[in-house]
């Protein structure tokens, strides 16, 4: 059953929990709902649909090497001095109130960040995370840049994705993905696709959907509160990228 919090002011789609695909189909009414309400870009449901088609093949769950890389995720940010949860038109329709719990777990920042970017989608952005509890919304400053990329692409918020040590790039396009890696940022990226090049630019990715990823990781954050700096370390240190990769990759292939 698809147990996570409606988004504030959406009406429920007409589909029974019995459904075998109520959550694929809940999941793509949220997106379908995000850009009737202006936060989505038409591009996010083509997206969606990419995603989709990986998750079948892995099962529609998440495997044990994600559920590894959303610890380690977890690790990283309480380890952070300034982590930041980046968040576009897609997370936006998708996990509203779930960016924020992981943003309180965590003390991280919440900053919008968009790849097909307008001042009216940000705000709309900003306005819907606030709904959910969010009290401060970074991204509409903009007095940032991430080099390497073209003008529009490359703006963040100076305190914020700039200067953050750690940020979580869920569905992130490749190209901002490696420029944010060559920022040497501590990079965590939710993607179905083990082969995408976000994925693999990644410190820590996670093959898994991002309704079931981001509580998953926040369960972890809140399991790991009291954990010491060397605890953190050996759970950083002990995951690899590669081997989460390949086991992604391996469960794809023999679906
Ligand atoms: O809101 P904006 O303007 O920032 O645009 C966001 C999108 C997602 C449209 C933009 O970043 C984009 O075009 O992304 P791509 O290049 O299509 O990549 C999306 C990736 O996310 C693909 O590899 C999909 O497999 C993956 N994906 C899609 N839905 C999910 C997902 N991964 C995890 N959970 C999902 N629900």
């Amino acid at each position: 059953m698809f147990d996570g919090p409606s988004p504030a002011g959406m009406t429920g789609p007409e589909i029974p929990e019995s459904h075998p695909r109520y959550e694929s189909l809940l999941t793509r009414h949220r997106i379908e709902d995000g850009v009737d309400r202006g936060l989505t870009s038409k591009q996010g449901l083509i997206a969606q649909g990419r995603g989709e088609a990986f998750d079948y093949l892995l099962g529609e769950e998440t495997i044990p090497s994600a559920d590894d890389a959303e610890r380690a995720a977890a690790a990283h940010l309480q380890r952070a001095d300034h982590p930041v949860l980046s968040v576009n038109g897609n997370v936006a329709a998708l996990v509203p109130g779930e960016i924020v719990s992981l943003a309180e777990a965590t003390d991280a920042d919440i900053e919008v960040n968009l790849f097909n970017r307008t001042d009216r989608r940000i705000e709309r952005i900003a306005g819907h995370l606030r709904a959910h509890g969010a009290e401060r919304v970074k991204g509409q400053t903009a007095d940032g840049r991430i080099p390497g990329l073209d003008h529009e692409r490359a703006k963040v918020d100076a305190d914020g994705i700039e200067s953050a040590d750690v940020v979580l790039v869920p569905l992130e396009d490749g190209d901002r993905a490696e420029a944010l890696g060559a920022m040497g940022k501590t990079e965590l990226v939710v993607d179905l696709n083990p082969m995408s090049r976000s994925a693999r630019a990644a410190t820590v990715p996670i093959v898994d959907n991002l309704i079931r990823a981001l509580p998953n990781v926040t369960a972890h954050a809140e399991a790991l509160r009291g954990a010491s700096p060397a605890e953190l370390d050996s759970i950083i240190e002990s995951f690899d990228a590669d081997a989460a990769l390949a086991a992604a990759e391996r469960r794809i292939r023999d679906a």
